[in-house]
């Protein structure tokens, strides 16, 4: 049973007891409705408490089962809260730990609520780009104020309980407890202690009002618009809101509930629920249990003091791990040094960290120039120079000296983890941690597995990051890893619509119309287009038949390597981000284009964003097939965190799911007609092709 319902005394009590967090799905649902018949039936029962077991009251409307028939069965949470409301005697929401979405909805139906300090109480439902469909913009408007709730439901953001309880006039809670240890005793005395009083307190019945009406709400309006582009939910927040404001309660509700469902079927709302679920899905990696015992990291090493070692040392400092950091020479050592004081230095002068913060995370730090200096850390992270013969100096050395248990990460980016294991005596201790740039800022970390890393050194691995608050997601060694292998083929497509017509700043403005941050072209510019260079010098070897647009090439034999060069695709002016066309580039475009003899031809926005984003989908399926990735979603992850994708398309892989894996085919064997494009490449993955006809999806 997922709700269990005793009677202390004259009191019953109902225990949701859903583990994790105590979603409200079906059979907890059917779990209170049960509980509130036996205690109106049983005549010595004078109260009703429900309380939550374990880690939370309730963290809200079950998110997994959305979408199933599951969701809509009855009783549904309005029902339930329609039979506390019913109640003919006295329900009391006993909350602790976590009070969000539907769980403080379900509390907000009850008569009265006793509270623990430290709950967080919150109505996320936005940032799943709903709102409180079970009378949360009905029901907080009128406990704690217009402006208070709405401010809580436009963001979704956790206020804890004690600050709450300190907002004038709330009538929120009825009761703060001494501390979470006394609730239940407090919540029963509480009980006991109401039993009587009639008539029975609804929410409902309170007045809702604002002082300035439609000028607040329009007020209201400007500012969420501005702030949420491409997100319907927040907008929709405030007219619910206002609903409260100007409608009876139950045309209030009325309101809430159709707006509630139209958000619920939007492809903005299922993109950021598959988000939430592909994120804490990313830490799970199917071989290794969740209950494989960690190793202990206490302290960590990082080899390069260069921007990215810099930047790694900072994530663990952060945490308030300490970290060991060496370098070939003391001249580099203090300029790795002077980068991360700087760094901190900008965060105290803005503000956004306290001096105090800085001296405890400096203090963490210390340098050697002796690999036998960091015999005694727990896990190392080389960042070097990519270089394979550089590597395998480096992790001889950390053969050699880390203590027997260490782990031994590199960052690479493109090279063989397990060519770098295998310059140890033992590479099942060996591990990817592939930062992007800047690694003190960027969420994402793609952690490659070996094909001998240990089970434990994943798990701990996955442990570590979430210390760090980074999102990781494991993938396989392959050339790229998951992010950098996509987007390669991403820019190769970016060239071809070069070479057919387009410019830059075309193609730049169609994907970022379409919600990526940057397009490939001021991508480029941003992380140098001779990194790409250098691939491809690469590829032509290993691949003498590969199509690509040698445009990006004869960009880079002018040396316009990007924004550190002044210039790139696009003109730089110092100190400034401004991507400026350039007449010269797209000249050289044109030219190369009447050498190849091709007319340029008029590309179509759409053309452009499907062209860019199937090119990630078809070696996404790839990626997948080949097992590099164990799931789709963390495909999306990479994509998300670590690329720009935009949030409100769920990242590539769903983005393909919700246009239909079909329709993504059957542009792809047009797109493969184009002469002027690599059929090859736009031959569907088999993955693909085979889900395609099944009328499957990737998640
Ligand atoms: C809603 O309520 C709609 C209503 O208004 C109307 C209905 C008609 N359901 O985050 P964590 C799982 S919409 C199911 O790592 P933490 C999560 O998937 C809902 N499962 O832990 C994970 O599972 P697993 C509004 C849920 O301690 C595990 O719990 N509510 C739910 O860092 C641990 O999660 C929200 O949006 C759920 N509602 O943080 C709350 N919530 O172990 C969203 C969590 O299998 N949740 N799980 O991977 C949160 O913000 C955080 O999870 C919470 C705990 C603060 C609760």
């Amino acid at each position: 049973m997922t709700a269990q319902y005793q009677v202390h005394g004259n009191v019953a009590v109902i225990t949701l007891n859903n583990p994790p967090v105590n979603g409200l799905g079906l059979s907890t649902r059917q779990g209170i409705a049960d509980g509130m018949a036996s205690a109106n039936a049983d005549a010595a029962v004078t109260a009703i408490v429900i309380t939550g077991a374990g880690k939370a009251f309730s963290g809200g409307a079950d998110i997994k089962e959305f979408g199933s028939p599951k969701a809509g069965q009855e009783p549904n949470l309005n029902s339930v809260i329609a039979v506390l409301e019913a109640s003919a005697k006295p329900v009391i929401a006993a909350m602790h730990t976590v009070a969000m979405g539907g769980g403080l909805e379900l509390a907000m139906g009850c008569h009265y609520r006793v509270v623990a300090p430290g709950c967080s109480v919150a109505l996320p439902e936005v940032k799943l780009g709903l709102l409180p469909g079970a009378g949360g913009t009905q029901r907080l408007p009128r406990l704690i104020g217009v402006e208070a709730a709405l401010n809580m439901i436009v963001t979704g953001e956790a206020v804890k309980s004690e600050m709450l309880a300190m907002v004038p006039g709330q009538k929120l809670f009825d009761k703060v407890a001494a501390s979470a240890d006394t609730l239940a005793e407090e919540a029963l005395a509480f009980a006991r202690s109401v039993a009587d009083v009639r008539p029975l307190p609804l929410v409902r019945n309170l007045p809702c009002k604002h002082p300035q009406g439609d000028a607040y709400f329009q007020f209201a309006r400007n500012m969420v618009n501005g702030m949420s582009k491409n997100f319907p939910a927040p907008a929709k927040c405030v007219d619910a809101v206002q609903a409260a404001t100007k409608k009876k309660f139950d045309d209030g509700m009325a309101v809430e509930r159709e707006i509630f469902i139209a958000l619920m079927a939007t492809p903005e709302s299922k993109s950021l629920r598959h988000i939430f679920l592909a994120e804490r899905a990313a830490s799970k990696i199917p071989d290794v249990p969740s209950d494989t015992p960690v190793r202990e990291i206490k302290s960590i090493a990082v080899i390069g003091a260069g921007t990215m070692g810099g930047g790694i040392a900072m994530n663990f400092l952060n945490a308030g791990i300490p970290v060991k950091m060496l370098e070939m020479k003391q001249e580099a050592l203090d300029r790795g040094i002077a980068t991360i004081r700087k760094n901190y230095e900008s965060q105290v002068k803005k503000g956004k960290l306290k001096q105090d913060k800085y001296d405890q995370r400096m203090s963490l730090l210390s340098t050697t120039l002796s690999y036998d200096d960091l015999a005694g850390t727990d896990m190392v992270i080389e960042a070097v120079f990519e270089e394979i013969g550089v590597k395998e100096a480096v992790f001889k050395e950390l053969d050699r000296v880390m203590k027997p248990g260490a782990i031994l990460a590199s960052n690479t980016s493109t090279l063989d983890v397990d060519k770098i294991a295998s310059f140890t005596k033992r590479p099942e201790d060996v591990v990817g941690l592939h930062f992007f740039s800047p690694a003190n800022v960027m969420k994402l970390l793609e952690v490659v597995r070996g094909k001998k890393t240990a089970k434990d050194v994943m798990a701990t691995v996955m442990v570590v990051a979430k210390k760090i608050k980074k999102i990781a997601v494991v993938s396989g060694v392959c050339d790229g890893f998951i992010g950098n292998r996509m987007v390669e083929q991403y820019g190769r497509q970016g060239g071809f619509l070069l070479d057919e017509g387009c410019t830059p700043a075309q193609v730049d403005k169609a994907i970022e119309k379409f919600g990526f941050a940057m397009g490939p072209f001021r991508m480029g510019d941003l992380a140098g287009n001779d990194i790409g260079w250098a691939i491809r010098k690469r590829r032509v070897v290993e691949q003498p038949d590969m199509k690509y647009s040698k445009t990006a090439d004869l960009l880079c034999e002018k040396g316009r390597f990007g924004q550190k060069t002044g210039a790139g695709w696009y003109d730089y002016v110092a100190g400034k981000r401004d991507a400026i066309p350039n007449a010269d580039v797209v000249k050289m475009i044109e030219d190369h284009r009447k050498a190849l003899g091709i007319t340029p031809r008029k590309i179509s926005d759409e053309e452009i964003v499907q062209r860019l984003v199937y090119a990630l989908v078809n070696e996404g399926a790839r990626i997948l097939e080949e097992g590099i990735s164990s799931k789709a979603s963390d495909i999306d992850m990479v994509y998300l965190m670590g690329y720009g994708f935009p949030i409100h398309r769920g990242g590539p892989m769903n983005y393909a799911d919700q246009v239909g894996l079909f329709n993504v085919v059957q542009a792809m064997k047009r797109f493969a007609q184009n002469p002027l494009d690599d059929a090859k490449f736009w031959a569907p993955a088999p993955l693909l092709a085979k889900l395609a006809a099944e009328g499957k999806t990737f998640n």
